[in-house]
């Protein structure tokens, strides 16, 4: 009754992306303590004390560092965690995230 198209389906199926990567990063600032922020890294990192010293001394001297990269929802999650973190402990840590 006419209903009926003819032809070539030309539209593939959308390929399934990777999801994208992102970094975690630690903003310095002066008030901070330090063992604060090496407890944020071994506690929400997983990392040892040797290596969240080491990155919390970059960030110390460079103002900016990485923490981690991981898909957008873990990363997101991470920066909750530090910001809500530092806040209940009524420290002004800044955690962001950046597409890697
Ligand atoms: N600058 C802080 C201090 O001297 C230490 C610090 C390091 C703070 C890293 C934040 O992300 C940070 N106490």
């Amino acid at each position: 009754d006419g209903d009926t198209e003819v032809g070539i389906a030309t539209k593939t199926q959308a390929k399934p992306k990777k999801p994208s990567q992102y970094k975690v990063l630690l903003l310095n600032d002066d008030y901070t303590p330090m063992e604060f922020v090496v407890m944020i890294l071994k506690r929400f990192f997983r990392m040892d004390l040797e290596q969240a010293t080491r990155v919390m001394l970059h960030v110390h001297q460079k103002g900016v560092g990485v923490c981690g990269i991981f898909p957008y929802e873990v990363a997101e999650t991470k920066v909750n965690q530090v910001m809500d973190f530092a806040k209940e402990n009524q420290h002004p840590l800044q955690c962001t995230l950046e597409k890697a």
